[in-house]
């Protein structure tokens, strides 16, 4: 085998540090001292290095964060320190209780008792394992006592450190703290999942939990979750920490990311203050939380109470009143999206929550139904928590009506009245009619949709009706229509008849990779659509395209490739893609020369923007960046080159000040796109 020199041992030694380094910069203290340019090279230095040199290549290599191969299932582990649950308070005086139990059980007075106060992280217990300093296995919390080794996932998590930032680690060290994912985040998952058809998260705890226990760690990875650190056991050695608040010092000196909003408190007083600060700062954070977590500080102390059956003694989450409260199912209807997935939504008495009347809410799919074993009349509790859909989380069984039917979802479709098929490893039910009036509805609404081929006019009563009157039967038809046709129709005078017409022939001259993105194909979203017509300049070259040379466009992965080539399979779908082309609809990209640099002045920048902008609005100021060769991304980085900024700006302009990222107005946005 090839041998490094010693050179490049202590080249590749001084890369790992350079780059660990960089990290921690970047992702803990949120302060970044290495450009991605200059981190990029290093990067890749480093991964030619040990591809060289295999023997090299260490497991807390910056190069090992993404594993390459999905796992077949997980297997358990059992934490040789169990993971404790933590009692509840819902109010003050709950807490005020707990606080005399413990006072009791040590008889009496501790006069000069401490808490700590953290923040409540609403996301998924996990713990962490490090042998000599370096990151061995990571698990999810289960059920305390059994959980899932998850450590290729855990990997992924940049905030979590593959080797402790400490000289002379003890043997063995565990970590526990939660893993969540940033309301940003969260939101971007769920746009993009909404535009290929997939079924949302319904909050960003579920979606961090969910993506824990993705197979596929190159999944994981794109979702970017986060983690703050909250206890630390060293075993086999000695504590060298007499309090909580130590042991979370000691987690920041070993490179974890630990809430800065914790803080000490002596008394119930001081407790309640923090508690009423954090239920108004919480909404300002860029993660969920859903209570305080109050611990006694001294260790001694804590191990003088000890733990019950399920809790320690010594700690209470102090719960802010949760946004939910009891209804009465009335029914369930369902819905059937575009991709033919099933949807229950429940029929509720209307109730009040979260300022808003709440009469319906998502009940997911059919093995959340089963979950719940609803039954028609049941007394349900509903959630909803600031933009986040409701939904449907507990059932309370004791109020169950006598003689109350079980719900069960339909086996046919309750639009076509075909029968549903239930994918195995997949919780959606669908409709696969291809001719299902609800799907054709859908694939007629996303055609005209503004990102697709942006025929104005053609809205969700229009769309109904031109399908109930079998007008339209395929998005072909469209291209047929004629203005008595639609002057038959109800609310429809000869002016608005005529527009829509015009407004479809105009839909004729949207370049190809809208129409690639108007025929819905499943997991081509927007983004995808355009990154594959770039590639495909015309159907023909796609139709004639294998799997494998489609998944080896950057970006693009397999399932978006096999549905890609199964959805041309079809041949129904070959008669549309024919009668789209008679109708005269781009089916190849453009000349060239629309492309080159001199119409793409923003070629090869990001941009971020923030606020209202005083004339554009946010999808139309996308729609210009990106035709002159820009992109626009959710959230600021030190990717981001620059941020546009309108009227009431927030913690995206923060982050841009702080990373230093050129800002423009709307004006200035127009001046350098020659506008
Ligand atoms: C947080 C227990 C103790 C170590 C037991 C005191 C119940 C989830 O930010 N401290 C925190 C947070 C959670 C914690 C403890 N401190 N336990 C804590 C926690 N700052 N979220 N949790 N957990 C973590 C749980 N998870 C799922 C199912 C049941 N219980």
């Amino acid at each position: 085998m090839n041998e490094p020199t010693p050179e490049m041992r202590q080249r590749v030694d001084r890369l790992r540090e350079q780059l660990q380094n960089a990290c921690y910069a970047y992702y803990v203290l949120d302060a970044p001292t290495m450009a991605d340019e200059v981190y990029d090279r290093l990067y890749r230095e480093l991964q030619e290095l040990e591809q060289q040199y295999p023997q090299l290549v260490t497991p807390d290599s910056p190069t090992q964060r993404v594993g390459d191969r999905p796992a077949d299932r997980f297997d358990s582990v059992r934490h040789n320190i169990p993971l404790y649950s933590l009692e509840n308070a819902f109010n003050v005086p709950e807490f005020a209780a707990w606080q005399g139990r413990w006072q009791s059980k040590v008889d009496g007075e501790i006069p000069d008792f401490e808490y700590v106060c953290e923040l409540k992280i609403d996301g998924s217990a996990i713990a962490l394992t490090y042998e000599n300093g370096v990151l061995t296995r990571g698990a999810t919390r289960g059920d305390g006592t059994i959980g899932e080794e998850i450590t290729p996932n855990v990997k992924t998590i940049r905030s979590i450190p593959l080797r402790l930032k400490i000289d002379d680690p003890p043997p063995r060290v565990e970590v526990r703290g939660e893993a969540f994912l940033p309301i940003a985040t969260f939101e971007s998952i769920n746009q993009e999942r909404q535009e290929k058809g997939e079924s949302l998260f319904a909050n960003p705890r579920n979606a961090a939990a969910g993506t824990l226990r993705q197979l596929d760690p190159r999944v994981v990875d794109k979702r970017r979750l986060d983690f703050f650190a909250y206890t630390l056991h060293v075993l086999d050695a000695d504590n060298e920490w007499q309090t909580q608040w130590e042991s979370l010092e000691k987690l920041q000196q070993f490179g974890f990311q630990v809430n800065p909003n914790r803080k000490i408190c002596h008394s119930l007083q001081e407790v309640e203050s923090y508690y009423a600060q954090w239920d108004t700062g919480r909404k300002t954070l860029p993660y969920m939380t859903d209570g305080v977590v109050v611990k006694l500080n001294s260790i001694s102390l804590q191990e003088r109470l000890g733990f019950t059956q399920k809790f320690p003694r010594w700690a209470i989450a102090l719960k802010y009143p949760a946004e939910e409260a009891p209804t009465v199912l009335e029914s369930v209807t369902v819905q059937v999206g575009r991709t033919g997935a099933l949807t229950p939504v429940a029929e509720l008495r209307p109730v009040q929550l979260a300022g808003t009347t709440v009469s319906r809410a998502t009940l997911h799919n059919r093995d959340r139904i089963s979950e719940l074993d609803l039954h028609l009349g049941d007394t349900v509790i509903v959630r909803k928590a600031g933009e986040i859909i409701p939904e449907v989380v507990r059932v309370l069984g004791e109020l169950r009506p006598d003689n109350a039917i079980r719900y069960q979802m339909p086996d046919r479709c309750p639009e076509c009245g075909q029968p549903v098929v239930k994918p195995e490893e997949e919780a959606v039910t669908r409709c696969v009619n291809a001719s299902c009036p609800a799907i054709l509805r859908g694939s007629l609404g996303h055609w005209a949709s503004r990102d697709a081929l942006d025929i104005n006019g053609l809205g969700d009563k229009l769309v109904q009706q031109l399908v109930d009157r079998t007008l339209a039967s395929s998005i072909a038809d469209l291209y047929d229509l004629t203005v008595d046709e639609l002057v038959s129709l109800e609310r429809m005078g000869q002016k608005s008849a005529d527009k829509l017409i015009r407004e479809i022939e105009v839909s004729k001259n949207k370049p190809w990779d809208r129409v690639l993105y108007g025929l819905g194909i499943r997991h081509v979203g927007s983004v995808n659509a355009k990154v594959i017509a770039d590639r495909f300049r015309s159907v023909e070259d796609l139709v004639k395209a294998t799997e494998a040379e489609i998944e080896a466009v950057y970006g693009i992965g397999s399932e978006i490739a096999s549905a890609i080539v199964e959805w041309f399979r079809v041949p129904a779908n070959q008669t549309l893609v024919e009668r789209l082309r008679s109708a005269g609809l781009q089916l190849e990209a453009a000349a060239k020369q629309e492309t080159s640099t001199a119409s793409q002045p923003l070629a090869g920048k990001t941009f971020v923007l923030t606020g209202t902008l005083p004339t554009l609005k946010r999808s139309e100021a996308k729609k210009l960046i990106e035709t002159a060769g820009g992109k626009v991304s959710s959230s600021v980085s030190s990717k981001t080159d620059y941020v546009v900024v309108g009227n009431d700006a927030g913690s995206k302009l923060e982050k841009a000040q702080q990373l230093g990222i050129v800002q423009l107005s709307e004006a200035q946005l127009l001046e350098i796109m020659g506008e």
